[in-house]
């Protein structure tokens, strides 16, 4: 059964933070994630529907700034109608002398998320549904590990991560010496065969300089499906220069926040392939807007982590490139997502298809 969206108003907003154990903590050579930093959100509105979305805040120090944030905004929120554009324009007004990106950008995107989630819960729908769209598998890679941890660790972990029947997975690099990352992707492609691809990615951790010296003797021996972040996320100008030289496809995009940054990065010639985040780059109201400045040039784009949430809006943009699988939520959700050969099945249910598993949230609750 249906409830009309015109109807529903907003009647609270919960935010609780969780630290969520990694199965597999993440090196990277931007930083390390040793434990998943989640604020869990409910939007609760009338009519007994609630909108549920998480963010992700990289780091727990984070955790509490994004929260409170959240409950500040509750009072705002009250007795508002259901309307996530209408959500959007009141808050980004509210927000626009102190800036729309971190603690303010998180927190926004995380309410949109929410409540579209609610909307589409009202609808009775799939979030891919109340978009136009409807429920089908997504191409996925598997990043749920492949950190910096040397040739023969790579090797074992990549060859599990591809054995559920990924064809694809993600190795980061950017060791201190260029050889140990060519020693890690040797390894790694002998260890998994050649019908599973390879992306990689640097985490802004090289000069655009050093980048193009790496990749020129990477590409030299193999083929991989992108460089990711070679250079300091915010240089497009490095990017693009990188990009001149280089014959492997260079993949940025999860620090835009907002499409405004986007549109910078894709007039500046920076990248060959896009990764918007759903969280940074304003939820699903901004990635609709990021998959319509996308779409004239055919420029490709892929999600960054927020699997659950990403696959719907991949499932309706027009240039869906890669699903970026990564596990980090799954402990606090219940049941698994459905992964067939590579894909990451859309969920038949109302919404996002986000339910709690109040045990474990309660057992990882912060603060
Ligand atoms: C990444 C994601 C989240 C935290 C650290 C590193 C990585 C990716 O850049 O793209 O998966
Ligand atoms: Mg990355």
């Amino acid at each position: 059964m249906s409830t009309l969206s015109s109807q529903l108003t907003i009647r609270a907003l919960r935010a609780r933070p969780v630290k969520v154990p990694m199965r597999r903590p993440l090196v990277t050579g931007g930083g390390t994630v040793a434990v998943v930093p989640l604020v869990l959100i409910d939007l609760e509105c009338d009519q007994g529907i609630t909108g549920a979305s998480y963010l992700f805040t990289y780091t727990p120090l984070a955790l509490e700034p994004v929260t409170r944030l959240l409950a500040s905004l509750a009072d705002l929120l009250r007795d508002d109608p259901l309307a996530p554009h209408d959500l959007e324009q009141k808050l980004q007004t509210r927000f626009r002398l102190l800036g729309l990106s971190g603690v303010v950008g998180m927190a926004l995107a995380g309410i949109d998320m929410a409540a579209w989630d609610a909307l589409a819960r009202a609808h009775g729908l799939p979030l891919v549904s109340l978009l136009g769209g409807r429920p089908r598998p997504v191409h996925a890679y598997n990043s749920c590990g492949l950190g910096l941890i040397g040739p023969d660790r790579a090797a074992a972990e990549a060859a599990e991560l591809a054995e559920p029947g990924f064809d694809a997975v993600k190795v980061r690099l950017g060791y201190p010496d260029p050889a140990t990352d060519l020693a890690v992707l040797r390894a790694v492609r002998s260890a998994v065969g050649p019908g599973v691809s390879l992306m990689t990615d640097y985490n802004q951790c090289l000069t655009a300089a050093e980048a193009l010296h790496r990749v020129h003797r990477i590409e030299a021996e193999m083929d991989l499906l992108w460089v990711e972040e070679p250079t300091r996320a915010d240089d497009d100008a490095g990017h693009a220069a990188i990009r001149r030289d280089a014959r492997t496809p260079i993949q940025i995009g999860e620090n835009w926040w907002g499409t405004h940054e986007m549109a910078r990065s894709l007039a500046a010639g920076a990248s060959d392939l896009g990764m918007p985040d759903a969280m940074k780059i304003g939820g699903v109201s901004g990635w609709l807007r990021a998959a319509a400045l996308a779409e004239p040039t055919g420029f490709p784009l892929s999600s960054h982590l927020f699997p659950e949430i990403s696959a719907h809006l991949l499932a309706v943009t027009p240039t869906a490139h890669w699903l970026e699988y990564v596990d980090w939520a799954e402990p606090i959700l219940q049941g698994p997502p459905k992964l067939e050969r590579g894909h990451y099945l859309i969920p038949d249910s109302p919404g996002v298809g986000l339910a709690w598993n109040e045990d474990a949230v309660t057992r990882y609750l912060a603060g």
